[in-house]
């Protein structure tokens, strides 16, 4: 590996995009620093350093270089802190249509959660939205929530047919992996542990709490999400989220600042 600079992540603490990007790093060794944004506080460094328009996290920046959108970001790090063992070679090979694949369902998953945890754990959401805010952004958080989740609702476009439909497309895509892990393999993609199973099941993470990560683990999201998870319970899918947590997620080696 080259030794380069050090990196910056830019993230959400509950963000499964950017949990994705973290166990990448985490797993292939490359030291960063992370930095955990609060929603609202996140858009103007999240469009100036992406450049690109966009208002997401994650975003990896080293010295004057930032790159915004996990797929992008993953090239980023083969390119110029690779090869990564998880990463393979050629760059457009199986392992990144799958890592598609669940990066598609990633806003659905995100919309079926909140949809289902608006109104019911208000606080535990305001919890998780305050949790790496400074005092006074803290404040502003809960003071404007209502509003955040107004214009949060629409972002997402939380609205009944949607979230029936977000429902389907992650029923359809546990179907899928259910259906590669019927022969009773453990990794998606040439027997070993790729960007496919690290992105299968950082997507999937929220619906399966694998105890290891610091926010689905936790309790009280569970119990907050409850209407959202739901349902997923014994699914092939979900066991073998928690098994990648078990098998290739041990402490989170990041520091967050
Ligand atoms: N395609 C992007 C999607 C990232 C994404 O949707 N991130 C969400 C958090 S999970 C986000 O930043 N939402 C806030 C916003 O869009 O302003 C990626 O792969 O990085």
């Amino acid at each position: 590996m080259i030794t380069a600079t050090p990196l910056t992540l830019y993230t959400f603490a509950m963000s499964h995009y950017s949990e994705k990007v973290r166990w990448t790093l985490d797993t292939s060794d490359i030291p960063y620093r992370e930095v955990c944004l609060s929603p609202a506080f996140h858009i103007a460094p999240a469009l100036r350093m992406g450049g690109r328009g966009q208002t997401t996290l994650p975003i990896i920046q080293a010295d004057e270089v930032a790159i915004q959108d996990s797929p992008r970001i993953l090239s980023w790090l083969q390119l110029h802190r690779g090869p990564l063992a998880v990463m393979p070679s050629p760059i457009d090979s199986e392992a990144r249509d799958v890592e598609k694949r669940f990066d598609a369902i990633g806003k659905d998953v995100a919309r079926y959660l909140y949809a289902g945890s608006f109104g019911v754990a208000d606080d535990h959401i305001l919890k998780l939205w305050t949790d790496h805010a400074s005092p006074w952004q803290a404040a502003f958080i809960r003071h404007t929530y209502p509003v955040m989740r107004w214009v949060f609702k629409r972002k997402l476009s939380i609205n009944p047919p949607r979230v029936e439909k977000a429902r389907q497309r992650i029923a359809a895509t546990m179907d899928w992996l259910d259906a590669q892990l019927a022969d009773g393999r453990t990794y998606l993609v040439d027997g070993t542990f790729t960007v496919a199973d690290i992105t299968a099941a950082s997507l999937l993470a929220p619906l399966a709490c694998p105890r290891q990560h610091p926010v689905y683990g936790d309790p009280a999201y569970q119990a907050g999400m409850a209407q959202a998870l739901r349902g997923w319970e014994g699914r092939p899918a979900i066991a073998w989220v928690r098994r990648m947590y078990d098998l290739h997620r041990g402490r989170l080696k990041g520091g967050v600042f």
